[in-house]
């Protein structure tokens, strides 16, 4: 016997709806309470159940279709037989016919706003839990921001295409040979990693890169001396080291820039904890390892940590776990040339410090009237727009180069 499922009055003045989701298709077989499809109105969201059993002949609706009361939904093919509840139902209700009965409007299920403050309907709050997705981190484009089965698509789509951004698109194939010899090879799976990475970062934080510099004389010195004094016997201490203490301390005095912003984007997390994360080009690609608590160390060893973990970077033994747990980077080109750059912060990170090679220079002093030849660093510091203002980061960077001028984080 075929039974015609027609849409009941869905009440509170709603006189048509729009189908969000439909879970019957022909040929599947539908057991009384089974949910056939959810309507989306104005007002609420809402499952309507199946009151019959059967298998479903026709769907007469799609995702998108708008419904109106006692419009015919789906055909059933039902066995004739009656089920309990049927039987049930019949004995209280004698004069209601069966086909047009077929769906109680007080079963429908309506979600308003949940506890959690968030509009979806059920079928989108159940797909959100499958998917271990909180919908208060979805931005709904239903109405009145209602979080629709598109938006979690997207979501997942963005997330995979690095974070809310677009996926790389090299755009169509081109033959390059057509106008000379060429060789074609496969990038390295850390250089995979870090365009990835890289993508993320730039597509997804406002970045702003001031420039700066730190007369290093006098550091400069002490370096020298550090470095004759421990005579051949040491690895001889490059300027990084000193450049990590001396970060890890202004961390301390401007914490924002130690900070991530939480997954929510809502909060910032201050970390107490100073651990410094420095590039190093290997022949597989950039690496960034990281030396943990940078402020409580000396300069001998940061210094000798990093060359360990330079080392290994490009024997490519590191531990997976010695590239992570960074608060603050540092890309120093120093011992390779150029004057500025501008490094992309490595997220969830909020800002990182770019180092270019030192030149001398005179310098005029005005107090005492005379030119005395200086050794000069250039600097840059990209930041995160969203955590860091402008002037907070003028601060930062004129506070560093007065603390390396000073160097009294030589020790
Ligand atoms: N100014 C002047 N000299 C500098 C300098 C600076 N800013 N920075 C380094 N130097 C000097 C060093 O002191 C060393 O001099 P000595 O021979 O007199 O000791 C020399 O340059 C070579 O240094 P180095 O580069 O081998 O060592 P480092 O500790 O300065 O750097 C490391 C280590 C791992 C950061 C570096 O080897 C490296 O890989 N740099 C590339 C990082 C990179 O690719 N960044 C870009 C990432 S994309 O954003």
């Amino acid at each position: 016997m075929i039974k015609e499922i027609l849409l009941p009055d869905l009440g509170e003045g709603i006189d048509s709806a729009e189908v969000s989701d439909v879970f019957v298709s022909p040929g599947k077989t539908i057991k009384v309470d089974d949910i056939i499809l959810v309507l989306e109105s104005e007002k609420a969201s809402m499952e309507i159940p199946a009151e019959i059993e059967g298998k479903v002949k026709k769907v007469l609706i799609a995702p998108g279709s708008n419904v109106t009361a006692g419009q015919c939904l789906i055909t059933v093919e039902t066995t004739g037989k009656k089920t309990f509840k049927q039987k049930v139902k019949e004995k209280r209700e004698p004069s209601r016919p069966a086909t047009i009965a077929a769906v109680d409007p007080k079963k429908q299920r309506k979600v308003k706003q949940d506890r959690d403050g968030t509009f979806a309907s059920p079928g989108v709050r159940r797909l959100s839990r499958e998917l271990k997705i909180d919908l208060q981190t979805i931005k709904g484009t239903g109405p009145k921001g209602r979080v629709t089965k598109e938006d979690i698509h997207s979501f997942i789509r963005n997330k995979m295409e690095g974070f809310g951004g677009r996926p790389y698109r090299p755009g169509p194939e081109i033959d390059f040979s057509q106008w000379g010899k060429i060789a074609t090879q496969k990038l390295t799976k850390i250089k995979g990693i870090v365009a990835r990475r890289m993508q993320q970062s730039w597509q997804t934080i406002p970045h702003v890169t001031q420039f700066d510099e730190a007369d290093i004389t006098d550091l400069r010195a002490h370096r020298q001396k550090l470095n004759k004094d421990a005579g051949t016997k040491k690895q001889k201490v490059t300027f990084l080291p000193f450049f990590m203490k001396t970060v890890a301390e202004l961390l301390k005095e401007m914490p924002t820039f130690n900070s991530s912003l939480d997954y929510k984007g809502e909060n910032l997390i201050f970390k107490h904890y100073f651990n410094i994360g420095f590039a190093v080009d290997t022949p597989a690609g950039l690496m960034v390892p990281v030396v943990r608590d940078v402020d409580q160390k000396n300069i001998i060893e940061i210094s000798t940590e990093l060359q360990d973990l330079s080392q290994r970077a490009r024997d490519k033994k590191l531990k997976p776990s010695e590239l992570k747990g960074g608060t603050f980077t540092i890309s120093s080109l120093g011992g390779i040339g150029g004057t500025f750059f501008t490094p992309i912060i490595d997220p969830p990170q909020v800002a990182i410090l770019g180092i270019s090679e030192s030149w001398w220079e005179k310098v005029y002093d005005h107090k005492n009237k005379t030119t005395r030849p200086r050794y000069i660093l250039p600097f840059s510091l990209s930041y995160d727009h969203r955590v860091i203002d402008g002037a907070a980061a003028a601060r930062f960077t004129s506070r560093y180069a007065e603390m390396l001028a000073s160097a009294d984080n030589c020790k």
